[in-house]
């Protein structure tokens, strides 16, 4: 069993899609282990991203990542972090495969409804950045 990290991003939660998406969660055969909708402030969104603070979108992207609230989650199943890679599909919706979340419900590069931790050190540093082991069920 492998855990990874996911957030339903403010773009989701302005729309009520909550549902759509666990639903997608679910489906793919993730379990839920960790949820919590939050409110980030830009700090943490900064910290959060921090791997991206020298890229040109990364203003924008910590705006918007800390607009409005979001859902946060830490899902287990075998290979967690390729799988759910794969549920997302690719960064920008317009090139992502059919019957991804982000075909689905993406509205484009910067708002495109969820994010994955993309390796094992990734969800090794995301999910301690928002749960606490008493969390984590
Ligand atoms: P994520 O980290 O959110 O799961 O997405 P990702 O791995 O597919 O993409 P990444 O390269 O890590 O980029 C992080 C997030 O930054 C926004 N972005 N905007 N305007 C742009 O060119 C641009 N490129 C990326 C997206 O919200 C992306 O998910
Ligand atoms: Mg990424």
């Amino acid at each position: 069993m492998e855990r990874t990290f996911a957030i339903i991003k403010p773009d989701a939660v302005e729309r009520n899609i909550i549902g759509k998406i666990l639903e997608k969660v679910e489906g793919a055969g993730f379990r839920v282990v960790g949820m919590k909708k939050i409110q980030l402030s830009k700090a943490e969104a900064e910290g959060f991203y921090y791997v991206h603070s020298e890229r040109p979108f990364f203003n924008d992207l910590c705006t918007f990542m800390s607009r409005s609230p979001v859902v946060v989650l830490a899902l287990e199943r075998e290979n967690a972090i390729a799988k759910w890679r794969e549920v997302m599909g690719a960064t920008n919706p317009a090139n992502a495969d059919a019957d991804t979340i982000r075909k689905e419900f993406g509205l484009s590069i910067e708002e495109n409804t969820v994010h994955g931790s993309d390796s094992p050190e990734s969800a090794a540093f995301e999910i301690p950045y928002f749960f606490s082991q008493l969390e984590l069920l």
